[in-house]
């Protein structure tokens, strides 16, 4: 099966390997540097961080993502990597499973019944699915990319979905599928697809509620169990303008969105990035790579 047809069957597809073990030990030990305790490292720090904005140069990934769409992707400038992300759901007691085409989901302005989705998430995981029982990948709730997409036909399929999504976030973590990767794995996942971080036993034992700050828990993760995923968007180039315009920085006007350091913040490349500066810079990092 090629990765357009598995991605179009299941809403996601992993890529084994794409990173090598010497390049993931040593995407892990720059971002034990950063790791202080935060959940995320904002893109401009991945940016311009040249061991890390390498990620953006994986020939696989590029690949698997034309083989998908069948024409050129761009990347979205939301480069992110969630440290030790698992501990979110424990804190606020749900599963976590959420779509990301959430806001697309309340505009209705993005085609969610298509076929392929407007654009994708990547993400590149540094530990294994299990990761000593602390959790390291993610798990998916099978086939919901399909029944957003059914559901999205009529006017009110949007609102329905919506409160589907609300109510499953709800679901307990047992419920979820769990992708079996790996570190150095990719998988690519489809925005309408319900998805949340892996809950490992010794996490939630950890984490679950008592009197401790939830500052103190995490920073008691050994370095060797804590989670990094790097996060990005992608998708085809003709849909560009549309999707940031219409889609994208709606998340950054939504209220939901109110900037705190432990959220993504999508004001960081509001404000800084410009769309072709991005891509200038990608294109930057794999040129002098090539010099190297
Ligand atoms: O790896 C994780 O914790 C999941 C992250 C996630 O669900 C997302 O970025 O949408």
């Amino acid at each position: 099966m090629t990765y357009r047809e598995d991605f179009i069957k299941n809403g996601y597809v992993t890529i084994k390997s794409a990173f090598s073990k010497s390049e993931y030990q040593h995407l892990r030990k720059t971002i034990l540097s950063y790791d202080k305790g935060k959940r995320i490292i904002q893109p401009n720090n991945v940016i311009s961080d040249q061991h890390l904005n390498k990620v953006l140069n994986n020939k696989q990934i590029k690949d698997a993502l034309i083989n998908i769409f069948q024409e050129e992707v761009l990347y979205y400038p939301n480069i992110h990597i969630q440290m030790n992300s698992f501990t979110q759901s424990a804190h606020h007691s749900m599963s976590g499973l959420h779509i990301d085409a959430s806001s697309e989901l309340t505009s209705r302005r993005c085609a969610l019944t298509d076929t392929l989705p407007r654009w994708v998430n990547i993400g590149v995981y540094l530990q294994d699915w299990n990761n000593g029982g602390y959790g390291g990948g993610i798990m998916i709730l099978p086939q919901t990319h399909k029944l957003i997409r059914f559901l999205c036909r009529w006017e009110w399929g949007a609102k329905l979905s919506n409160f589907i999504v609300r109510l499953l976030r709800r679901a307990p973590d047992f419920c979820g599928k769990t992708i079996p990767s790996n570190s150095g794995d990719v998988i690519i996942f489809d925005n309408r697809l319900m998805h949340a971080s892996l809950l490992g036993k010794k996490a939630k034992a950890m984490l679950l509620p008592s009197h401790e700050p939830h500052q103190n828990k995490i920073d008691a993760i050994p370095e060797h169990y804590r989670k990094y995923a790097f996060y990005w968007f992608a998708g085809p180039q003709r849909w560009w303008e549309e999707v940031i315009e219409f889609n994208f920085y709606a998340r950054v006007l939504s209220d939901d969105q109110v900037f705190s350091e432990d959220a993504f913040n999508y004001q960081t490349f509001k404000q800084a990035q410009h769309t072709q500066d991005w891509q200038q810079q990608i294109a930057k990092n794999a040129s002098s790579e090539r010099h190297d």
